[in-house]
């Protein structure tokens, strides 16, 4: 293909609720879209960077910068580009992984609808739907948090992810089972909030019969997750830590985690996305799709990821409305048992809605050869 022009679009879209975590409270998603347009197709791709470098070191800001300064400068200097060229292109480029992944996602995509193949079907997914978990924000309350997860439970969803951070763990994972019985699939996540010294104090959520324990200290911190799995019987997974496939494998091999929480911008890209499962799957270690508060756009192609093999622990990937009132695509719906259907139009399978793309962008930037 060859590429004509590339839009980079700042979009602003409101919180149903305040999304909060150890590292902060979210009330709108500051979404940087890319758009490819191609001789060929035009593809869209979701960078998942949020507006402060508070999870990892990626902003949205940054990666507006790095993408329009130093990666499309690359992949414009090649004369012809495919997906699988990008990678290589914009090697010399050192970390932005979440930048690079939505340079590469938006290529794939209108390389997928100019061929007519869907995402799932090019990244080799078996399954046709995706287990549907929620992430549970951080509540000032106990009776707060209860009302929440009690309606996401009607809802159907089938998992439920508490956030937890020091002051904020025990006592909610305790009344959540109290609430809810020992039967509802749970899990928590500290997003890096706990140290090394934390172990026994961690160490008392065996009891409560968990899923697994999220990235419970700092992201690089591996050996000191393998040192924390010898004293936590409850199965640690990483998040932050997993940035690629050499980082999965260093993780594995330090026995620092039973699990792999895979998020396709933190690692690079779909292509990457795809090399971590392999290896994981190898590794016998399951693994799980995770998000990052993503619209419509970023959603429909972890779907597609989602449906790989080793994907057997129920996903972060929760309907539109968990998030937004009004998504950027049609809205992606789940089925009262809690679960939601893998696309199958070509590429991610799904586009903006065009007058809710006007209505919520901010500014938009077009980059040309
Ligand atoms: O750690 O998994 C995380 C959201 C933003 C940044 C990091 C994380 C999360 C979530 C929500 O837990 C996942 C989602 O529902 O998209
Ligand atoms: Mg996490």
């Amino acid at each position: 293909m060859n590429i004509e022009a590339v839009e980079l679009r700042r979009v602003a879209i409101p919180l149903v609720s305040p999304f909060r975590t150890s590292f902060s409270t979210q009330t709108r998603r500051d979404v940087l879209l890319v758009r490819v347009v191609t001789d060929q197709a035009e593809g869209w791709a979701e960078c998942v960077a949020i507006a402060d470098p508070l999870y990892s070191s990626e902003y949205t800001d940054a990666a507006h910068r790095v993408i329009a300064d130093h990666l499309l400068p690359r992949l414009f200097a090649a004369t012809r580009v495919n997906a699988d060229l990008v990678a290589p292109l914009l090697r010399p480029v050192r970390g932005h992984r979440m930048a690079k992944a939505a340079v590469e996602t938006a290529v794939l995509d209108a390389q997928l609808k100019a061929s007519g193949v869907s995402l799932s079907s090019h990244l080799g997914a078996t399954a046709t739907h995706v287990d549907s978990g929620v992430s549970v924000s951080i509540y000032d309350e106990i009776p707060a948090l209860l009302g929440a997860v009690e309606s996401y439970l009607l809802a159907g969803y089938r998992r439920i992810k508490l956030k937890i951070q020091p002051g904020w763990d025990i006592e909610p994972v305790a009344a959540v089972r109290e609430r809810f019985g020992s039967q509802i699939c749970l899990q928590v996540d500290a997003n890096s909030a706990y140290t090394r010294s934390d172990a026994r104090h961690l160490a008392t959520l065996d009891e409560f019969g968990l899923l697994m324990i999220e990235q419970p200290l700092d992201e690089e911190d591996v050996a000191g997750h393998a040192e924390l799995a010898r004293i936590v019987r409850t199965p640690i997974c990483l998040d932050e830590s997993i940035v690629s496939a050499q980082t999965a494998y260093e993780a594995i091999r330090a026995d620092a985690c039973a699990i792999i929480n895979i998020k396709p911008g933190r690692v690079g890209g779909y292509l990457e996305a795809r090399r971590v499962h392999d290896l994981c799957a190898a590794a016998g270690i399951p693994v799980w799709a995770g998000g990052m508060l993503e619209t419509g756009i970023g959603r429909s192609a972890n779907l597609a990821l989602a449906g790989l093999p080793n994907f057997t622990l129920p996903s972060d990937i929760s309907a539109s409305d968990r998030y937004f009132q009004q998504d950027l695509t049609e809205p992606i719906t789940m089925s009262a048992d809690g679960r939601i259907e893998i696309p199958k139009g070509p590429g991610i399978g799904v586009a903006p809605i065009p007058h809710v793309l006007k209505e919520l962008t901010v500014s938009t930037q077009v980059l040309k050869p």
